[in-house]
This record gives C-alpha cells, sequence and structure tokens, in this order.
C-alpha cells in the first residue's frame, strides 16, 4: 500500500488492504479456470485484498505488460503464473528492483538468478508424466500387450510450459525403458479445439494408433470426439481394438469420463493454488521465511477394472504412500 504524508495528492489504502496483481495464463482449459476461481476467491475484498487480475490470453507479451503495470501500481505482491519456462530474467528484475515479492504460481520460470522470484507453488509435471508412464506400462503387462505393440501419439501441451516438458519428458523415458513405439508428437495447445484438430490429422496419417497421450483434460476431450466420428471407439481394451485415452488434470469432466471408462487414466493436477499462495503471502508479511519450492502432493485415477494394473505406479513415490485411487 501507498501512504502519502504532506504531500497534496495523499493516497492511503486502507491500512490492512494489500495490493495484489496476478498475471494469469489465460482461459484456455477448465483447469485453468478453476486455478483462476481459486485465486479470486482467495484474494477477495472480504479477505481483504484489492486483486488486479489480468488474462493474457496464453501470451507472453500480455504477461510482461501487465506485470510492468503491476509494478506502476506499486502492489505489494505480484503473482505470476507463467505460460512458458523462459523470458523472464528481465522482467522479474524490474520487480526485483522496485521492491516488490514475486510469487511465481503453477508451471515454472527457468530464470538465471532464482532470487528473481521469491517462492513457487504448484505441482511436479514430470512426477505426473512419469506416473503415466508407469501406469501405462503396469496396464499392458497386466494385459499381456508387448510394449512394441503400444503405438502411441503424444498430444502435447503448449510447447516450453512446465506442464508439457515434464508430461512430455515422463512419456518418453518410458518409451526409452519400455520400447513402446510413439508415432508422433504435436501440440493440442492444452484446448479441446486444437486437441481435435491435432488428433484429426493424425489418425488420417495412421491406422493403428492405440494409446492417445493428451497432456490435459480438454485435449482428450477434443481427441475422444475426433476418434469417435472417426468410427473408433475409446476404451481401456486394447487387444480388442478400442484407443486407450491417458490424461491430466484430473477436472470434474475428466473424472466423469474416467468413471465411464472413455478415458483409461487420469492424473491429478491440483489447481487449486489460491489458499496456497495466500499463506505464503501470510508468512512474508508476518516476516517469516519462505521455501523457495513448494509443491502439492497428487494422486492418479483409473477406471476400476484397470486399478490392478497401477500398483507398479506407487513405487514411483519417494516419501508416503502414494494412492491409486480406483473410482468406482
Ligand atoms: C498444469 C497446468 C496446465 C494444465 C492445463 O500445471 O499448467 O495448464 O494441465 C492448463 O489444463 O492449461
Ligand atoms: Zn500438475
Amino acid at each position: 500500500m501507498v501512504a502519502g504524508l504532506a504531500s497534496t495528492s495523499t493516497v492511503f489504502a486502507a491500512e490492512d488492504t494489500l495490493t495484489v496483481g496476478f498475471s494469469q495464463v489465460g482461459a484456455e482449459s477448465d483447469w485453468r479456470t478453476a486455478n483462476t476461481e481459486s485465486m479470486k476467491s482467495t484474494f477477495s475484498e472480504e479477505n481483504g485484498y484489492e486483486l488486479i487480475f489480468d488474462d493474457a490470453q496464453q501470451k507472453q507479451e500480455n504477461q510482461l505488460t501487465a506485470i510492468r503495470n503491476f509494478i506502476q501500481q506499486e502492489v505489494d505482491y505480484i503473482l505470476l503464473a507463467p505460460v512458458t519456462e523462459t523470458g523472464w530474467d528481465t522482467v522479474l528484475q524490474e520487480a526485483k528492483d522496485a521492491g516488490i515479492p514475486v510469487i511465481i504460481v503453477d508451471r515454472m520460470v527457468d530464470v538465471s538468478d532464482d532470487s528473481l522470484y521469491t517462492s513457487w507453488i504448484g505441482t511436479d509435471a514430470l512426477l505426473e508424466g512419469r506416473k503415466a508412464a508407469e501406469w501405462l506400462n503396469a496396464y499392458a503387462t497386466a494385459k499381456e500387450i508387448k510394449p512394441e505393440d503400444l503405438h502411441i501419439v503424444d498430444i502435447q501441451g503448449t510447447i516450453g510450459s512446465t506442464a508439457q516438458i515434464g508430461r512430455t519428458q515422463g512419456l518418453e523415458e518410458g518409451v526409452e525403458k519400455y520400447g513402446w513405439d510413439l508415432l508422433e508428437q504435436q501440440s493440442g495447445e492444452f484446448t479441446q479445439a486444437k486437441g481435435q484438430e491435432v488428433m484429426e490429422s493424425m489418425l488420417k496419417k495412421y491406422d493403428n494408433i492405440n494409446v492417445v497421450y493428451c497432456e490435459n483434460d480438454n485435449e482428450a476431450f477434443g481427441a475422444i470426439d475426433a476418434i469417435e466420428a472417426a468410427g473408433k471407439t475409446v476404451g481401456s481394451d486394447i487387444a480388442n481394438g478400442e484407443i486407450l485415452v491417458i490424461s491430466f488434470d484430473t477436472t470434474n469432466a475428466g473424472l466423469t469420463d474416467t468413471l465411464n471408462g472413455k478415458i483409461a487414466c487420469d492424473v491429478e493436477c491440483n489447481p487449486l493454488h489460491g489458499p496456497r499462495a495466500e499463506e505464503l503471502i501470510k508468512a512474508l508479511e508476518a516476516g517469516e521465511e519462505v521455501e523457495k519450492l513448494n509443491y502439492v502432493d497428487e494422486e492418479i485415477f483409473a477406471a476400476d477394472d484397470t486399478v490392478a494394473s497401477v500398483t507398479a505406479v506407487n513405487s514411483l513415490e519417494e516419501e508416503g504412500e502414494y494412492a491409486v485411487t480406483p473410482i468406482t
């Protein structure tokens, strides 16, 4: 807050009101909408905040402009959900020079000096990808499908985003480790429309696809529409010609599709970072040290008849019990 004393244009903000500038990626997916809702309901007026919200429509240059506006307006904190990992050093240096703490939310920034941001809260995209790959291996083993008979297409997220980098790496490690056949990788931009378009083009190009690895639920919804429009069936019975759809986000619609068997496995990615970001701000306001990286634990969901094949996923979790949650 800014309190001018003897100046003519004295500007007072109520002592206990914190002004927070939030630069959001966009509104590309259900996950993103839930994330925005969580942030807005946390940093509300009744909770004692003035929130300045900016939707960047998935363009980094809009995020840079928003952050510079927040600096101009002398906000108390900047929250940044970065669309991609690189290109933030200059603007974060400007925020640092202005003495405004920056908290990164969800995806990560790849900066030369991590003092350019105070803290990060999010989820481990690489672990999510590894869980999905382990699930696929456990599934194929349980169904006695040879690894080279898995013909996979990867509908990637926004290229260069942490979620895409991690989930793609998790799959590629599986391909390497188990000898799967990875036919093609193409970005679906985390949207339903693009996911459908990419799936249509892949179905025209290949007649042997039996696994579709969608890097978020909205891509999966689009891919499922394309698969069904092509007269094929999604499900979890590859041996009888069904196409296995793996997805991420466990949105409500995603879990509904997992429950009804259209999505074979949905890896959780928790969007509710509002309260966690607020905890960090409260600690900072109290002059406490905060962790640099704050990971949120996540689970994996699979339709009941495939759960038996996911025990291998448990081996991934270094610490603590990692539950595979069957949904029945
Ligand atoms: C994941 C997040 C991704 C979601 C998508 O942490 O960055 O962005 O998986 C969203 O749904 O668009
Ligand atoms: Zn995640």
